[in-house]
């Protein structure tokens, strides 16, 4: 099938993350190593690209973050942009734990746009989801 060679010729080149999914309801994956955000697709751990990129995903699109962080221990997801009703984060993983794989709620309810998320117990971690 040519779009899966296509598919698979930019996923080896590591640059899958940068380009915008024609597919729908996807679940992306973030590792995290190292106090780092890195974008990749669920089920290809140790495949991710070794550089912070932005989350490309569609609207509906899930995303869960995983742990992988010998050194930096738990870590979270969480949306800078707090909802105006509720007076929380627009989505938040919550703690994940080291070796813990943590599906982020409230991102398959992303308006398309940019939407940067920090971690809540090392606020200097920083990562941003772009929405089509
Ligand atoms: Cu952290």
């Amino acid at each position: 099938m040519q779009i899966g060679k296509v598919v698979l010729a930019l996923w080896m080149l590591g640059l899958l993350a940068t380009v915008p999914s024609a597919l729908a309801q996807q679940d992306h994956s973030v590792a995290i190593v190292a106090f780092n955000y890195l974008p990749g697709q669920a089920g290809e751990l140790g495949q991710v690209p070794q550089v912070a990129l932005p989350v490309m995903m569609a609207a509906g699109d899930g995303v869960t973050g995983m742990n992988l962080d010998l050194v930096g221990g738990t870590h979270t997801i969480t949306s800078d942009e707090i909802d105006s009703l509720t007076g929380l984060p627009l989505f938040d993983s919550s703690f994940i734990a080291f070796m813990q794989s943590v599906p982020v709620a409230g991102v398959a309810a992303l308006s398309p746009g940019m939407h940067s998320f920090h971690c809540t117990l090392h606020p200097f971690m920083h990562g941003v989801l772009m929405v089509q």
